[in-house]
């Protein structure tokens, strides 16, 4: 008798329990998820991870708090953007200066302006310039909307200001949401700073991610990271407003671009899933990606999200000719010295590190 009322308030216990699971589902998911496109097996020739990402110096270890993106002027001053909302700066005789601070963690992309200062990418506020004299807010709506996800911004010997809006549905703090969500929630915008007018050039992009311009400014590379691509959008030419795919099936979902000075690009990837890891590297874990309700219970539950993230575990950086081949790759395979390299500089024959993951900007000789 009394192991049947155990079982009979059991089954009530579980029956409720599996109701609930399903009412919070239904009624209150944040996200209302597509099948994400999974790339194939790889058409480009990716070399095998190796170590060479172990070999970088620190620069400013400690002080550095997530550095997402890193900029060189043409003093050869370089610049951090990190997550205590300091922009930090290098100066040519080793030391570093808090330069200037901004309220919040919300500091993504950055970039120098020609004549002096710095444009900013601030995930709630929009897009900035940082001067000697002060922040200025240069766009903060678009179409009547709050630009809450500016991500990577590049500006154009014109003054031009070409920027990505990672998404126009999550923000940072749930940007997990949108890979899980996989839709197409991201712009590539453009200011010009003459007008102070801001035009849509691309819309519907996966979570773009990095900017850059091509060495003669005839096209602008967009990094997709959730479709592990990167567009080429032409600016100049017969082919101007057109859109075609730079480089696909990368081994790893692109963070931010940087132009090298022999005209190749510098791009971060992140590891961004282990299970999405996983899926690209074996078969029969595809129910993360193709199965709904397992996003849906992800995206409820964030915790578990935790469980399938990789991002700080790896680290890689490549560099793409202007044809789209992979010409090199660097790796830390096991995030010992830097993981979740975000951003990757050439300055002076050596490559500038950010990442979310560390207190430092890695310094590595590219000779
Ligand atoms: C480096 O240069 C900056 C700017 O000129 C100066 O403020 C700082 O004191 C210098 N630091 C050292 C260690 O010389
Ligand atoms: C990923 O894991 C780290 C700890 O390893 C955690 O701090 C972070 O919040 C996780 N990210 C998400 C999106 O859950
Ligand atoms: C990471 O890899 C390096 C070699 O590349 C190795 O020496 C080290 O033991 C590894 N660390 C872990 C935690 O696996
Ligand atoms: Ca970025």
């Amino acid at each position: 008798m009394a192991l049947r009322n155990l079982l009979k308030h059991c089954w009530v216990f579980f029956l409720g329990f599996f109701i609930a699971i399903v009412l919070q589902i239904i009624f209150f998911s944040p996200i209302s998820p597509d099948l994400l496109e999974l790339p194939l097996a790889s058409p480009v020739s990716v070399s095998p991870p190796n170590n060479r990402l172990q070999r970088v110096t620190k620069l400013g270890e400690g002080l550095l708090k997530g550095p997402e993106d890193v900029a060189v002027d043409e003093n050869g001053m370089l610049y951090a953007a990190t997550r205590d909302g300091w922009i930090r700066r290098l100066h040519r005789n080793g030391s570093w200066e808090n330069w200037k601070k901004v309220h919040g963690e919300t500091l993504l992309g950055i970039t120098t302006a020609k004549g002096g200062g710095l444009i900013v990418c601030d995930t709630e506020k929009g897009l900035l310039k940082f001067t000697e004299d002060g922040i200025a807010v240069l766009v903060s709506h678009f179409d009547g909307s709050e630009i809450r996800f500016a991500d990577d911004v590049i500006e154009a010997s014109d003054g031009s200001l070409y920027f990505s809006v990672a998404s126009t549905k999550f923000q940072l703090s749930n940007w997990y949401l949108d890979v899980l969500e996989a839709k197409p929630h991201g712009q590539l915008l453009k200011f010009d700073p003459s007008t102070e007018e801001t035009f849509i050039l691309l819309d519907g992009l996966c979570f773009p991610n990095g900017v850059a311009l091509s060495k003669d400014e005839d096209y602008l590379v967009v990094c997709e990271t959730w479709r592990f691509r990167c567009l080429k959008y032409w600016l100049k030419g017969e082919t101007k407003g057109q859109t075609e795919i730079f480089v696909d099936n990368l081994p790893g979902g692109p963070d931010n671009i940087n132009l090298a000075p022999d005209g190749s690009f510098w791009i971060a990837l992140l590891h961004v899933f282990k299970l999405m890891q996983i899926y690209l590297t074996s078969e029969g874990m595809e129910f993360v990606h193709t199965s709904k309700a397992l996003k849906q219970i992800l995206a409820n539950f964030p915790k578990l999200t935790e469980l399938v993230n990789g991002t700080r575990k790896k680290a890689t950086v490549i560099n793409v000719g202007v044809d789209g081949n992979i010409i090199k790759r660097f790796d830390d395979p096991n995030g010992t010295v830097i993981s979740f390299v975000t951003t990757a500089l050439e300055f002076e024959d050596h490559l500038y590190l950010g990442s979310l993951n560390s207190d430092f900007v890695g310094k590595l000789p590219l000779k």
